[in-house]
């Protein structure tokens, strides 16, 4: 299949024998783009013997040729004018002794769909389910192994080894999924990693979570290949449902052909894996930080197998801008999801951003970098800070919000501690532009898993998840959350990434936690209970897209309304010690006109008279008159 559409996508066509086939990257391009700029890489071995090159297309320019230091590269900037049609052209190259080399390329059509059924945005109304692909279902057990990858290994019974998950799998549980209450799929990223297993912390590690690219334009063969990619994308698509991918722009793995054969020595920063980065955010707005110190976090090697991508080089830069741009249209992505963030170059990021909203405007783009404060997680996004630098994302993975909600759930209420540093979080949100562009969360694929974090409390489970699905943001649950997938990391996170049982054909039906009969009760509670919040979420304006007042918390009982011209909801939680009756004078402002609570879990109605709250208890209620 893949050699197939290889063969459709770019046919080399070779005149003179002695060049070995050059791949062109991007490997096609579109016709009628804002930016009618294409600069193309063509690698091949001795490429860069070719002195001259023609293109003889209407609409299309080649404006220059470029050598850089490996003879294995040529670069062609072309133009790309509002006249070119879609269509094949050819570009012809000349070497001095006149050989020459006949390249064909393709420019599609553009999707017209864009920003209809595909390239929708991701927004407060959405519901984004975090999976890795290679731990939820094996769909296809015949990508497993991939013979002609470096790395053959497949074994479930080891934590570091790939395990067979695959986009198909993926794709046979959309209906699983949309009866969750979920809308949107992220997925650990689904590129090519060709890599051996590695040595991290003295184990062979597979990449089978995805973030060791070794080919942009490849979706990983395990996982399906660029044709499987393309058919989970449109058959989300066919659901309304959206997709957001995982970007890595700051670096790459070793076995990528840049690390391998670099097109000049500057394409990778300098430490070479001497000087990790110190991860202290900080350098980019502590108005006494040293050059040392910014240049370290910037340019330091996470790790000496994932090589760290000089930004500052504008063809690096142009070949991740153009590699986005190309992913988009291609699959028609509804987001990116940016890793690392806090590691890549300021005005690069900015850049591809700009360029990416420049093609697709109602692109959503959000950033993750494990912060401390949320002055750092606002200060990589449109804020109201006053710094040298201004960053243009929409917003940012939130870990304030989720470290907040812990606390919140496990601590005793104190001056300082317990439920008052949610309170004082979302206070914080002064310093957003727009603090509902963040994406909140209770965990992801590098935390310990929530289940386990909260002592697995059912009560402060359900305290956390009515928290989730109703605080400002787009919520993101990790998978196997909703049956209480548990585990904490312990000396790795593999541990955090178990597959989904039943996802794989050898699993057993009685733990098949896809279907009821396969879950526990308290599993099957859990499913239930998130299904039923995510799914009146999904037609409640207050709690999408109303406002949100929150009032102090007073011992231990936290109150925040959501709320609109039609709907009102009020999320109450009791982390304190006694019984409690509200006060209800304290909260007349948002309960003025109502008399009932309508419970949008269970139905139940209840006179606000009545009502008193248990300690432990979280309940979000609908507003009656
Ligand atoms: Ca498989
Ligand atoms: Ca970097």
């Amino acid at each position: 299949m893949q050699r197939i559409f290889v063969s459709i996508v770019f046919k080399l066509v070779l005149i003179y024998g002695a060049f070995a086939q050059p791949v062109v990257y991007p490997t096609h391009w579109w016709a009628g783009f804002a930016d009618q700029h294409l600069n193309l890489i063509v690698r091949g071995t001795d490429v860069g013997v070719f002195a001259a090159a023609s293109v003889r297309y209407p609409g299309v320019r080649l404006e220059r040729i470029r050598k850089v230091a490996s003879k294995n590269y040529l670069f062609l900037d072309l133009v790309i004018t509002p006249a070119a049609k879609p269509g094949t052209f050819f570009i012809e190259l000349q070497s001095p002794g006149k050989s020459s080399l006949r390249i064909s390329y393709e420019l599609k059509a553009r999707s017209s769909q864009n920003g209809i059924t595909r390239v929708r945005g991701v927004d407060t109304r959405d519901f984004i389910y975090l999976i890795m692909t290679d731990r939820f279902a094996n769909g296809d057990p015949s990508n497993d192994v991939i013979k002609s990858y470096r790395d053959t290994f497949c074994n479930r019974s080891d934590k570091f080894s790939r395990h067979g998950g695959d986009l198909k799998g993926v794709g046979d549980r959309l209906s699983y999924l949309e009866k969750l209450g979920v809308t949107t799929l992220w997925l650990t990223p689904v590129n090519e990693n060709d890599m051996p297993r590695m040595n991290e912390w003295g184990n062979q590690v597979a990449g089978y979570h995805g973030y060791w690219f070794t080919d942009h334009y490849q979706v990983d063969k395990r996982l399906g290949g660029n044709q499987a990619y393309k058919e989970l994308c449109q058959l989300a698509h066919n659901r309304g449902m959206k997709i957001i991918q995982d970007a890595i722009y700051n670096h790459i793995g070793n076995y990528h052909w840049i690390a391998m054969d670099p097109p000049a020595a500057d394409w990778l920063n300098s430490s070479q894996g001497k000087n990790p980065p110190h991860h202290r955010e900080e350098v980019f707005f502590d108005p006494y930080a040293s050059m040392q110190d910014k240049r370290q976090m910037l340019d330091g090697w996470f790790v000496p197998h994932l090589p760290d991508l000089n930004q500052r080089n504008k063809d690096v830069a142009r070949f991740l801008i153009q590699y986005a741009i190309w992913a988009t249209e291609e699959y028609g992505l509804d987001g990116w999801r940016v890793d690392t963030y806090k590691y890549n170059e300021e005005d690069f990021v900015n850049d591809i951003n700009t360029a990416l909203t420049r093609e697709f405007p109602s692109l959503t783009i959000f950033g993750e970098s494990w912060v401390t404060s949320p002055l750092a997680n606002a200060y990589f996004t449109r804020n109201n800070i006053k710094t040298p630098f201004s960053h243009n994302a929409e917003g940012m993975l939130d870990f304030q919000s989720c470290f907040a909600m812990i606390s919140a759930a496990k601590e005793e209420p104190g001056w300082s501690t317990g439920v008052i540093k949610l309170y004082n979080s979302l206070a914080q949100d002064v310093l957003y532009a727009d603090p509902s562009k963040n994406c909140i969360f209770l965990d992801n694929h590098d935390m310990d898993r929530i289940f386990s974090v909260l002592g697995e409390d059912e009560s402060k489970y359900k305290m956390t998840m009515n928290w989730l699905f109703t605080l400002r943001g787009m919520p993101q649950l990790y998978y196997g959350t909703e049956v209480l997938m548990k585990n904490y990391k312990v000396n790795t996170d593999a541990t955090v990434r178990e597959d989904f049982p039943g996802g794989w054909a050898a699993d057993a039906i009685k733990s098949n936690r896809f279907l009821a009969e396969g879950r526990t009760p308290s599993q099957d509670s859990a499913y239930t209970y998130i299904s039923r919040l995510a799914n009146f979420r999904k037609s409640s304006t207050a709690l999408t897209t109303g406002r949100l007042m929150q009032f102090i918390p007073r011992d231990g009982l936290y109150l925040y309304f959501r709320y609109d011209a039609k709907q009102s909801i009020m999320v109450i939680t009791h982390t304190g010690k006694e019984i409690m009756k509200p006060d209800w004078s304290i909260y007349k402002e948002r309960m003025d006109g109502y008399a009932r609570l309508r419970n949008v879990i269970t139905g139940e109605i209840k006179s606000i008279a009545d009502f008193s709250i248990k300690p432990g208890e979280s309940l979000v209620f609908e507003l009656l008159p």
